[in-house]
């Protein structure tokens, strides 16, 4: 059974992954109005793959006796001014995120809660991923600078990526 705090915190978190999805679903469709095919069929796979993770969390609340609950979300910002301001957000949100798991492992043990602890493994090694992906991703378009080429085979460069979906150990 879950404690009420452990609880809480990984409703919160549910809210986060789904506001992840959102995030980079409006950036898909933010770069596929800019004609960046490549940049948006990651966006749009890297969103799907945020549900996943959101799910796999309401699974596991309820799995052990809780509710997960299901929140309003905030609206993400719809427009950037560069693909390059585009990834220097998404790398902060994966940055924001790696901390609000941080936080959830951190509750997990001053609960004693190790059945959470494990669960919450999978999440720490895949913002791990998750980080050095957007980090290798920004340190590309900080070389091309705004050369229209380059941009070009950026976008390219980014559809070749073959992120799989990442659905996590079964629940
Ligand atoms: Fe759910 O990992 Fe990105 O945000």
């Amino acid at each position: 059974m879950l404690s009420e705090q452990m609880q809480n915190a990984l409703n919160a978190q549910i809210k986060i992954e789904a506001e992840s999805s959102q995030v980079y679903l409006a950036m898909a469709s933010f770069a596929e109005t800019q004609g960046f095919e490549g940049v948006s069929s990651f966006m749009y796979m890297h969103s799907d793959e945020e549900r996943q993770h959101m799910l796999k969390f309401v699974k596991y609340v309820n799995e052990r006796g809780g509710h997960a609950t299901i929140s309003e979300l905030s609206k993400p910002p719809l427009e950037y001014g560069s693909l390059k301001e585009m990834f220097e957000e998404l790398f902060a949100h994966e940055v924001k995120v790696s901390k609000s798991i941080n936080d959830l492992v951190h509750i997990s043990l001053q609960e004693q809660d190790y059945a959470t602890h494990n669960f919450l493994q999978w999440y720490v090694a895949e913002q791990i991923e998750e980080e050095a992906l957007a980090r290798t991703i920004l340190d590309k378009i900080n070389l091309i600078g705004d050369d229209k080429g380059g941009l070009y085979l950026f976008d390219r460069d980014v559809q070749a990526i073959t992120v799989q979906p990442s659905t996590g150990p079964a629940v």
